[in-house]
């Protein structure tokens, strides 16, 4: 399996976040690539590629210009209003339902096309955000080549970004623009299966309203977990796209039994839609010792998760999304992808 990957994600390092009352040091920090590249390499995937410069044409098919102009502009904004700080975070946030538009300042701004406080931007944000869009669609055009599967080490992450919105440590929604490029290049009916901890409402949201993506997630129940407001099984889709987004909201202490359960029932919702390409929105949050999350997967379980995916026989996209225990991310990533392979 190919594995597209750029040390350009280093350029964002986020330093702090809000957790449950507290200012913790970032739990999306660039040493969880190292881990996952290290286990690439020591597992003996051969061919590591970098991205080529797609540019952003293919994430204007998914989100906003006036976002995706935001978010270009936003460390620039942010320094020429508090040039002291080296940290650009939201303090309000815009209630958007009654009409407001963004002002000028760049808290305003932020406020704005942020829905959270988790996507902090520093100096180099803006880069690592085009490269991981760039590993996306890179991989995207290998597998639209005629490759089975193709790894995208993506960094930051994208499942949270939404159509107009930046949050949960995400911006640009490099799996939701992987889908749209796939349909873009001829493939009629794309599933997107996310298999992180935490619900892909900004995958969610770019597609409710269509019948051809099919939006499969697992994920811890928003009675409990982030993001709080969507991920419930009601959530079906609307308009023509109704019946075409599927959740499976999970409780804490889920283990792989239950959560196979879920899995292989999600499985065949996409088996039964006979999509032309497979986007796998991969985070592995789900497991049992990562910090912030509370599934009890253990890493042998994602080798049969891989092996389940793989028995879909579609080609696969995978892209990077979660995982914050950064001892295992990488031997539970590449488990993922060795349980795939050798099924
Ligand atoms: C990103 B991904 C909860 C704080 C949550 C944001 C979590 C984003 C997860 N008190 N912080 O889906 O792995
Ligand atoms: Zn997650």
């Amino acid at each position: 399996m190919k594995v597209i990957y750029t040390d350009e994600h280093r350029k964002h390092d986020g330093a702090m976040e809000f957790l449950n009352g507290k200012l913790v040091p970032m739990f999306e920090m660039p040493r969880r690539m190292d881990m996952v590249m290290d286990r690439v390499r020591s597992q003996g995937f051969k061919e590591i590629l970098p991205p080529q410069p797609i540019g952003l044409e293919p994430a204007r098919r998914v989100h906003s210009d006036a976002f995706l102009e935001f978010l270009s502009v936003a460390w620039e904004r942010w320094h020429s209003d508090w040039p002291k700080t080296t940290f650009a975070a939201p303090f309000t946030f815009a209630m958007r339902r009654l009409g407001q538009k963004p002002g000028k300042s760049a808290v305003s701004q932020f406020g704005y096309w942020c829905f959270d406080l988790s996507s902090p931007f520093v100096p180099g944000t803006w880069d690592a955000i085009k490269a991981a869009h760039d590993v996306a669609i890179t991989g995207q055009r290998l597998v639209a080549g005629g490759e089975r599967a193709v790894f995208s080490v993506c960094r930051p992450p994208g499942h949270h970004a939404m159509k107009d919105m930046a949050g949960g440590y995400c911006y640009i929604n490099n799996a939701a623009s992987a889908a749209q490029a796939f349909r873009d290049g001829g493939a009629a009916k794309v599933a997107v299966l996310d298999v992180d901890y935490h619900h892909g409402n900004g995958t969610q949201d770019i597609f409710y309203d269509r019948d051809d993506v099919l939006f499969v997630s697992l994920h811890g129940h928003p009675d409990q977990e982030y993001p709080y407001f969507l991920g419930y099984a009601e959530e079906t889709g609307r308009g023509k796209g109704e019946g075409f987004n599927v959740n499976y909201p999970l409780p804490w202490g889920t283990g792989w039994d239950s959560y196979r359960q879920a899995l292989a029932d999600g499985i065949r919702k996409v088996e039964a839609f006979k999509p032309d390409a497979l986007v796998v929105s991969l985070g592995v949050d789900t497991f049992e010792a990562d910090p912030i999350s509370h599934f009890k997967l253990k890493s042998p379980d994602y080798l049969e998760m891989g092996a389940m995916i793989a028995a879909l026989n579609k080609p696969t996209l995978f892209v990077m999304e979660g995982g914050y225990a950064v001892e295992e991310i990488g031997i539970n990533a590449v488990n993922v992808l060795t349980g795939f392979m050798n099924a």
